[in-house]
C-alpha cells in the first residue's frame, strides 16, 4: 500500500514536470547598452497598447530560443543581436505559455533600433525603469533587470 501511494506520488510529480517542460516559450530579450535597457511600447492588442515590454515573441517550431531572440529582434527592431544567456525565472502567461528572458547585446552598437510594429522604442536607465507602464508579466522582472543597469 505504501509503495502504491509512493508510486502515485512519483507519477503525479513527473506529470507536473512534463506539463511544465512542454509549455511553449515566449522569449523576451534584455538588450543592454551603455548601462541602459531597450524597452518597446506595444501598439496592439488594444488592451495592452501603450504598455512597455521587452522585445520578443513565440519560439517557432524548429527554432531554438536563441534563434527566436535573434529573429524577433530583427522583425521588431530591425537590429542584429547576440544572445548571451538566460536571465531570471520563467513568468507564466495567461495563454498557458512561459515568458523566458535572454540577455543580448547589439552586434553593432551603431545600429539604431527602430519601432517596426511598435509604437515606440526607448533606452531606459535605472531611474526611469519603474516609472514606465510595463506589462504585468514584464514588471515581475524589473528587480532582476535593474541589476543589469548602472545607477
Ligand atoms: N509577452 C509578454 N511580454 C513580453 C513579450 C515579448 C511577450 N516581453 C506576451 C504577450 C503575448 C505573448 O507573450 O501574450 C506573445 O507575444 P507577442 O508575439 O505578442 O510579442
Ligand atoms: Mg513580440
Amino acid at each position: 500500500l505504501v509503495l502504491d501511494v509512493l508510486a502515485a506520488r512519483i507519477r503525479a510529480v513527473r506529470e507536473l514536470a512534463e506539463s511544465w517542460a512542454s509549455r511553449e516559450v515566449v522569449v523576451g530579450a534584455a538588450i543592454v547598452h551603455g548601462g541602459r535597457l531597450l524597452a518597446q511600447q506595444r501598439s496592439y492588442p488594444a488592451s495592452h497598447a501603450g504598455q512597455w515590454e521587452l522585445p520578443g515573441g513565440r519560439v517557432e517550431p524548429g527554432e531554438d530560443e536563441s534563434e527566436a531572440v535573434v529573429r524577433e529582434c530583427r522583425e521588431e527592431l530591425d537590429v542584429d543581436v547576440r544572445p548571451t544567456g538566460r536571465l531570471g525565472t520563467d513568468v507564466p502567461l495567461d495563454n498557458g505559455m512561459l515568458l523566458r528572458i535572454h540577455t543580448a547585446e547589439l552586434k553593432d552598437p551603431a545600429q539604431r533600433p527602430t519601432a517596426v510594429e511598435h509604437r515606440d522604442v526607448r533606452w531606459v536607465g535605472a531611474a526611469e525603469l519603474p516609472a514606465l507602464d510595463w506589462l504585468e508579466t514584464d514588471r515581475v522582472l524589473l528587480h532582476t533587470l535593474r541589476e543589469l543597469l548602472r545607477d
